[in-house]
């Protein structure tokens, strides 16, 4: 998404502005060595540059700015739940406004800080208290940390993913690596299958990966360029591609939107509210994704 030639609204720094896309303020950085994106609403990365290179990360060209709607492509934030185990679909932080805590700078680039704390309106959702800090590190590489405290008297479960749409010269023509050696298929009620740790597209795939390597590698030869994902604080990546049908389905993304996007995603994976991480009052759980060209 290219924000270079929007007008600031406030001018916070030489690297870091505020700028306006509809109805979502969005933190803009400038830098040398990258430059990003990171909405109000959602907490939510929608751009990510290193200096000369195309954009590491895909927006749907059909993504609604209206301040409710999650937003499509990016890395939306799903929390305090992932999927589809709860109301509304992947929790409520990716459609809640942030606000920003902190922002640095250096020769290296860009550290921004978003905060999001339980409120009357998060308690009717979700009965529990917290804190979450959201901590964007941009320089040549990006590093996504999603940090949550319990600030209850009493113990909470969740699930969580950073939900990275990478973006592709074509999604026919790239190759995965570094996922392990089995998934659970979510096309599949969740069934358990052997993979042989590379994966090449030719149709939708929602797969939970549980026994990752540390880095993913996706191969890219159309952008003559290896993107390396590595997680933190996970217990599995889902690899997620919608495909022709499922892009259609979908109001707020082109029918061939699929083409270009794959998500894959550090994901702390649970089958239900229960059974998701479990985390003491006063302690702090964090979350990670790094993407860098390899
Ligand atoms: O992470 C994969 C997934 O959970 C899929 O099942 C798919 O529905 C996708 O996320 C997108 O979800 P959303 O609610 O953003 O449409």
């Amino acid at each position: 998404m290219d924000l270079t030639t929007l007008t600031p609204l406030t001018v916070l720094s030489d690297s870091v502005t505020i700028v306006q896309v509809e109805q979502i303020k969005i933190i803009r950085i400038i830098h040398e060595k990258a430059s990003a994106g990171i909405s109000l609403h959602g907490g939510h990365l929608v751009s990510f540059k290193p200096t000369g290179q195309h954009d590491l990360i895909w927006m749907s060209d059909r993504a609604i700015f209206d301040g409710k709607a999650a937003l499509r492509g990016g890395i939306p934030i799903c929390w305090p739940w992932f999927g589809r185990i709860a109301s509304p679909a992947h929790g409520f932080a990716r459609t809640s406004e942030w606000s920003l805590l902190q922002h640095r700078e250096n020769d290296r680039g860009v550290i921004v800080e978003l905060g999001l704390a339980s409120s009357q309106q998060s308690m009717d959702i979700w009965p529990f208290q917290f804190s979450a800090r959201l901590i964007v590190e941009v320089t040549d590489e990006l590093k996504v940390t999603l940090e949550v405290t319990n600030t209850d008297d009493k113990p909470w479960t969740f699930s969580a993913a950073l939900h990275t749409y990478l973006k592709v010269s074509h999604i026919r023509d790239i190759m995965i690596t570094g996922v392990g050696p089995e998934y659970l298929d979510n096309l599949q009620n969740g069934a358990r299958f052997e993979s042989d740790s590379t994966v090449l597209l030719s149709d939708s795939v929602d797969r939970v990966y549980p026994k990752t390597e540390t880095q993913i590698h996706l191969q890219d030869p159309g952008y003559s360029r290896k993107l390396v994902v590595e997680n933190d604080g996970h217990n599995s990546a889902v690899l997620w591609n919608p495909w022709q049908r499922g892009s259609a389905d979908l109001k707020d993304m082109d029918d061939d939107g699929y083409l270009t996007m794959m998500c894959i995603e550090s994901s702390l994976h649970a089958s239900s509210l229960e059974t998701g991480k479990a985390l003491q009052p006063g302690k702090t759980y964090q979350l990670s994704t790094k993407l860098s060209i390899g």
